[in-house]
């Protein structure tokens, strides 16, 4: 695309430009591990009385984590266990020592409240950095920050970072699309961060306004905060004429840049190990699992001192898999969702995601849909609302979600129904999209 030539592309930083833990042997990384993992299992047990429970009723105690693989005798960190200690009971320092405070949006129950003291501010600023710079982001660019303000750790996480790496950040936040969009003209961004669903939004509002998405400056996405896949990163990268690389976090573990893809490779985020260490188990068995299977992810965390967390279960699912372009440390396969937002359609599992991954093969489709749940009779159904691209004739339209009814089918094995929404018609994405709408 000759936007992309004249906007010169994003590269990867030289070997030099790296953190000295970046370029560890993987046996140097684990001995780091190893000391950070036995400091932190002490500090949890000693400051957090909720640990110092567990481990008891687990009969565990931190001298007993002699090897990383002794990691596994220790009892899982849950959601449930955030809200029992609401608002301050996980935090594993005087109180005064917390220099800043996030929470989870609680829209079931109670928010989760998270922590961090200076060190740890220092340490998340360092690592969001390391992402950006993984992502070809340099000292000097413009990046625009679409990640929300607040108490989700997205805005401010994502802030920091751009500042620690060198580069100008534009607060921007989520939300007032025409001015993110003018914004985009006027300040010539390099890179943005935000939601890949609210980047749609964006790159929708500039079409809007008469400007061609791929003729702006951008040259980098860091995207992350909710599924989506490489289908709709190669339709990102298309319109935009960009690259669009995986920042993935919780802010249970700390917040965005937990871990992030790699511009070299852009083969799923790689888990900044010298902080968090990562574990796949089998969610209903809470077995360990080996390497290169799928399962829930599992954090602890190596130097967090606000609030050190112990096998955090994220429910998100993934695989391990071994490292490329930082060989010394694993990655993540991007993920493709939630254990907690798997649809079971008549005894068939399934993800949004893989109707994304569908709807996006098939020319005529825009990423613009939603899933409808609903009983008919005692039947459950599923509804795929999607806009066909703007400006799609009738007769192409109904081609289109008749291709997308026998794909669905064969690739996944579900029947569904597909209706197609007038474009535009479907919520846009203020941030995190809300997908599915069950009725059932
Ligand atoms: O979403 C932190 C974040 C902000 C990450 C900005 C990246 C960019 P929470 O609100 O606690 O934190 O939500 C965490 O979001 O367990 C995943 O289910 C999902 N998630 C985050 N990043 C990704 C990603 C932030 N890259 C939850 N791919 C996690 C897929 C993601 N899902």
């Amino acid at each position: 695309m000759t936007t992309v030539a004249t906007k010169g592309r994003a590269h990867a930083p030289a070997a030099h430009e790296l953190d000295p833990e970046e370029r560890m042997s993987r046996d140097e990384l684990e001995a780091l591990q190893l000391r950070r993992l036995q400091e932190t299992v002490r500090r949890a047990y000693e400051n957090v009385p909720l640990y110092t429970e567990k481990f008891d009723a687990a009969g565990v105690h931190p001298d007993d984590i002699r090897s990383l693989d002794d990691l596994a005798l220790l009892p899982f960190t849950t959601k449930d266990d955030l809200r029992r200690s609401y608002p301050f009971g996980m935090f594993a320092v005087p109180r005064e020592q917390i220099m800043r405070i996030h929470a989870s949006s609680g829209t079931t129950g109670l928010p989760t409240v998270v922590g961090y003291t200076a060190g740890d501010l220092d340490n998340w600023a360092g690592l969001v950095a390391r992402s950006l710079r993984a992502s070809g982001v340099r000292p000097g660019h413009i990046v625009h920050n679409a990640y929300g303000y607040g108490l989700f750790t997205g805005g401010l996480g994502a802030h920091a970072g751009i500042e620690r790496l060198g580069a100008t950040v534009i607060p921007m936040s989520g939300g007032n699309t025409i001015k993110q969009v003018q914004l985009i003209r006027d300040f010539a961004p390099d890179a943005i961060m935000a939601t890949p669903t609210y980047l749609l939004t964006i790159i929708d509002a500039l079409r809007d306004s008469g400007i061609d998405p791929a003729s702006t400056s951008l040259k980098v996405g860091v995207l992350g905060a909710e599924p989506w896949t490489n289908e709709m990163r190669a339709t990102i990268e298309e319109s935009l004429g960009i690259d669009a690389l995986d920042i993935y976090g919780l802010s249970e573990v700390m917040g965005p840049g937990v871990g992030n893809e790699c511009i070299e490779s852009k083969d799923g985020p790689h888990i900044w190990e010298d902080h968090f260490r990562p574990e796949i188990i089998d969610s209903e068995t809470g077995a360990a699992l080996p390497d290169g299977t799928a399962g829930e992810l599992v954090f602890t965390t190596l130097t967090k001192v606000g609030l050190p967390i112990i096998r955090y279960r994220t429910h998100d699912i993934s695989t391990l898999l071994p490292g490329t372009a930082r060989p010394s440390m694993r990655r993540i396969k991007k993920i493709t969702g939630r254990n907690d937002d798997m649809i079971i359609l008549r005894g068939v599992n399934l993800f949004p995601s893989q109707i994304e991954e569908i709807a996006l093969t098939i020319p005529g489709l825009s990423p613009h849909f939603t899933l409808e749940l609903s009983t008919v009779g005692r039947m459950d159904c599923m509804t795929v609302h999607i806009e066909p691209l703007p400006g799609l004739a009738e007769a192409d339209a109904a081609t289109a979600a008749k291709t997308l009814i026998r794909d669905v089918k064969a690739r996944i094995g579900s029947t569904v129904e597909v209706d197609l929404a007038a474009p535009g018609s479907l919520e846009r994405s203020g941030g995190k999209l809300k997908r599915v709408y069950d009725n059932r």
